[in-house]
């Protein structure tokens, strides 16, 4: 089986720090014990935005801001690839055929961002497209997608199973700054509806809901279904 986790910066690195990146690190390792072929794409969480926030700040442009935030993204996949040791690529990915030749050698690929006006949700979709991944994950920090900004609206509602198309309406009225936290971005929704890729949004702050997820298809996260 082959599959791309993305992996919410504010998810593997909340603050920067050993443990949870060693914890995913494990559930990484041991779906690819179990015969898993594993891209796992890494975002840029508060740290990125922090930088974004402070060059904004200093008068920088989106797509300025956005390599930033790229270079942030890959600082994390950095963190991963400590982690997992020579069982992984011994830097991030750049491009999509870099990242499929490190899984035709078995290795555990490991993405940052690749380039500005997008986010890492992109890439996820966009790698798992690319070699053909039976299922994505997105890990973040929410419990899945939900009907309005849980954070911000009190009658946000939890969708068990959306449809792609539906994913796409329901942000495609959402801002697109750099540093933004749509639950996926657009292009990514875009291209999970073109490929009808299986996907899973799951709250992966405990990383072994993501294990559950891949080997058993058992969350309580949202299931976009083409
Ligand atoms: N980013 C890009 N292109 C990518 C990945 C990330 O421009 O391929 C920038 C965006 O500004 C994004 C930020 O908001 O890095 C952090 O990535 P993420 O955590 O939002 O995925």
């Amino acid at each position: 089986m082959k599959v791309v986790v993305s992996i919410g910066g504010s998810v593997l690195v909340p603050e920067p720090g050993a443990d949870r990146v060693a914890e995913h690190a494990a559930v990484i390792e041991d779906l690819v014990a179990d015969g898993c072929r594993v891209g796992a794409v890494v975002g840029g969480g508060g740290v990125a935005r922090e930088y974004i926030s402070a060059a904004r700040d200093l008068g920088a442009n989106e797509i300025e801001l956005d390599q930033l935030g790229i270079d942030v993204t890959r600082l994390n996949a950095r963190l991963l690839i400590a982690a997992l040791g020579s069982e992984s690529v011994a830097a991030p990915a750049e491009d999509y055929e870099e990242a499929s030749e490190a899984l035709r050698r078995d290795d555990v690929c490991i993405m940052g961002g690749v380039a500005p006006a997008q986010t890492t949700d992109a890439v996820g979709a966009a790698l798992a497209e690319y070699i053909d991944a039976d299922l994505l994950v997105y890990a973040t920090s929410v419990p899945g997608v939900y009907s309005a900004d849980p954070n911000e609206d009190d009658d946000a509602t939890k969708y068990e199973t959306l449809s792609a198309t539906d994913l796409v309406d329901a942000i495609a009225g959402l801002e697109m700054n750099a540093g933004s936290s749509a639950p996926v971005d657009l292009l990514a929704a875009k291209i999970i509806e073109r490929s009808g890729m299986r996907t899973i949004v799951l709250d992966g702050t405990d990383p072994d809901r993501i294990a559950r997820a891949v080997r058993y298809g058992e969350h309580d996260g949202t299931d976009i279904v083409p």
